[in-house]
C-alpha cells in the first residue's frame, strides 16, 4: 500500500456547494468536487464519485477531516487518477443523531440510510447529473442507468453501511463501490459478522436479479487491522470469496472484481480510509 503525503499543487479542483430538494421535501446540499479545468472543457463529461461520510458526519466531513481534496487534487495532476466529480452528500435528513453521551442510536441512523438509498436514486443523482456534466445524457432512470460504467458510490463506516445499500438496492446504477470500514446491513445491524454468509448470498442475489454478472462490477473494500470495523467486514469478504462463480478475488486491482485491502495497524478514523482511497483512485474508472 502506498502512503499519500500532502504536497501543494497548482492544478487545483475545486468545491461548491449544491443544494437539492430530498426525501420528503427535505432542504439539504452536498459538496461538490469539481476536477481542475472543468469549466474551461465545457463539453467534457466525467466520472462520477459519491462519497459518503460516517456516523455522525455532514457534508464537509471528508474535507474537514483528512487531506481528501490535495489528494484528489495530487492524484489528478500526476495522471494517475482520472479527473472525476466527487460528490459528497449527506444520509442525514437534517442533522446527525449523536445523543446527549456523545453515542450513537444505530436504529435511528439505519432508518436514515434507507431514507437516503431511496433519495439517491430518485432525488440526489438526478439532481446532481442534470446539473454537472457526468455521462449520463439525461435524468430519467433509463439514462442514468446507462451511465453506470461512469458511477461509483464510496463511504467510510455508516457511509460504508451505504455504499453495500447502493450496490445491494441500486447496482443498475453504480458499477463500482468502494466500501470503506463498514460492513453490510441488508440483514440488520452488523449483519456482515452475525450473518457473513446469508449476506454475502443476499448480495449476490439482488445484483444477478439486476440482471448483472461479475463482468458488470467491481468492489475496492478496504479496513485497518486494528480499525473496529475489521471484526464486522472481514467474515462478509470472506464468504463473499466463497462465491467464487460470482465474486471473483484478486489481490490485482486490474483484475477480479472484489478486493480487500487492509492498512497494517491502520484505526477507524478518516487519515486511514483516506489512504485506501488514494490506493484505489486510479482503478475504480477506466
Ligand atoms: C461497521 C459499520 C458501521 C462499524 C461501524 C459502523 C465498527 C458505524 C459506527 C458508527 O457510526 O458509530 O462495520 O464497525
Amino acid at each position: 500500500m502506498k502512503f499519500f503525503e500532502f504536497q501543494d499543487e497548482n492544478c487545483r479542483g475545486r468545491i461548491e456547494r449544491f443544494e437539492y430538494t430530498g426525501a420528503e421535501g427535505a432542504r439539504k446540499y452536498a459538496l461538490v468536487y469539481l476536477p481542475f479545468g472543468y469549466y474551461d472543457e465545457p463539453e467534457r463529461r466525467y466520472d462520477i464519485l459519491y462519497m459518503m461520510h460516517g456516523g455522525g458526519g455532514s457534508p464537509d466531513a471528508w474535507l474537514d477531516s483528512c487531506p481528501f481534496k490535495n489528494m484528489l487534487d495530487r492524484s489528478i495532476a500526476a495522471g494517475e487518477a482520472k479527473p472525476m466529480v466527487v460528490v459528497f452528500p449527506s444520509f442525514y435528513k437534517d442533522k446527525s443523531n449523536r445523543t446527549a453521551d456523545g453515542g450513537i442510536d444505530h436504529d435511528f441512523e439505519h432508518k436514515s440510510v434507507l431514507t437516503f438509498q431511496r433519495e439517491l436514486t430518485e432525488q440526489l443523482i438526478p439532481a446532481v447529473e442534470g446539473r454537472y456534466r457526468s455521462f449520463a445524457e439525461g435524468t430519467d432512470p433509463a439514462f442514468l442507468i446507462k451511465a453506470r460504467d461512469h458511477r461509483a458510490f464510496s463511504g467510510f463506516s455508516m457511509g460504508a453501511v451505504n455504499t453495500w445499500y447502493a450496490f445491494y438496492l441500486h447496482a443498475d446504477y453504480f458499477s463500482v463501490v468502494m466500501p470503506l470500514s463498514g460492513d453490510c446491513w441488508a440483514l440488520g445491524l452488523k449483519g456482515g459478522s452475525e450473518k457473513p454468509k446469508e449476506t454475502a448470498l443476499t448480495i449476490m442475489e439482488a445484483v444477478r436479479a439486476k440482471g448483472l454478472g461479475p463482468d458488470d462490477f467491481r468492489i475496492y473494500a478496504a479496513t485497518g487491522t486494528q480499525d473496529i470495523a475489521y471484526e464486522n467486514l472481514t467474515p462478509q469478504i470472506e464468504a463473499m470469496k466463497e462465491l467464487k462463480d460470482f465474486f471473483i478475488f484478486s489481490g490485482d486491482c486490474t483484475k477480479g472484481n472484489l478486493h480487500y485491502l487492509l492498512g497494517e495497524g491502520m484505526i477507524h478514523e478518516y487519515p486511514a480510509v483516506c489512504q485506501y482511497v488514494y490506493n484505489y483512485l486510479p482503478y475504480i474508472f477506466r
